[in-house]
């Protein structure tokens, strides 16, 4: 029986995924080389420095740390600027009613990001107030596939692993929720996210009641 939800942020809750794709490309782009939609998929879920590194080896380009980390500085504040404009209509179509049904059946909830910038994005988008528990990049020291993320939510909420149900939109995350022992929902479509026990395309429509059982 599933009693909590761990939700990843950016392409499940929000589409800020879009976000970091157009500062990503951003920063090849002014390198001189580029990154497609395709190889976009590969840096979901994983952490800023990990995708950098990602994308460095793509375009062939080596750089010292002190430039890397200036990189990704750069990368973040494009990213920001783009999230500063965030309301609540950003939240991607069905969440809300779905968030709503799950407190008002007494499910908990935590976050599962790998973003550092999650706690703003919740607070832009007004739904903060729907978690019992905020895991998010400053928390964790592993990127996605490795499971620390939501074993931590479990924790914080105070259930088995084998009690919560992932919600996710990357591959790395799907195999982080597996390795916690965890099932995970991919919101996506079967070709990026053929591990995924369930699919759906968004939360509109999604059955809550197939979920939990
Ligand atoms: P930040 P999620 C992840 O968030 C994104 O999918 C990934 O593209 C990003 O690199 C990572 O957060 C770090 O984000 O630069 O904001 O710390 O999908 O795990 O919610
Ligand atoms: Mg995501």
């Amino acid at each position: 029986m599933i009693k909590g939800f761990l939700f990843d942020l950016d392409g499940v809750l929000v589409d800020t995924a879009v976000f970091h794709y157009q500062a990503w490309k951003r920063m090849a782009n002014d390198r001189g080389f580029d990154i497609d939609e395709h190889f976009n998929e590969t840096l979901k879920g994983i952490s800023r420095m990990a995708s950098l590194d990602a994308i460095l080896e793509k375009g062939k380009v080596v750089l010292s740390d002190e430039e890397k980390v200036r990189l990704a500085t750069q990368k973040n504040a494009w990213y920001l600027e783009m999230v500063q404009n965030m309301t609540e209509k950003d939240v991607l179509p069905g969440v809300l009613v779905f968030l709503k049904l799950a407190k008002s059946m007494g499910i908990k909830i935590a976050l599962g990001s790998a973003s550092k910038n999650a706690g703003i994005i919740l607070e832009k988008t007004n739904i903060m107030h729907f978690f019992d528990a905020i895991i998010d990049g400053n928390l964790v020291s592993k990127s996605k596939p490795d499971p620390e993320v939501f074993l931590k939510g479990a924790l914080s909420l105070g259930l088995e692993n084998e009690e919560c149900l992932v919600f996710e939109d990357a591959a790395a995350g799907i195999e982080a929720a597996h390795a916690a022992s965890m099932k995970a929902v991919g919101i996506g479509n079967l070709r990026d996210l053929p591990k995924a026990d369930f699919l759906y395309q968004s939360f509109e429509g999604l059955n809550i009641n197939e979920l939990i059982l």
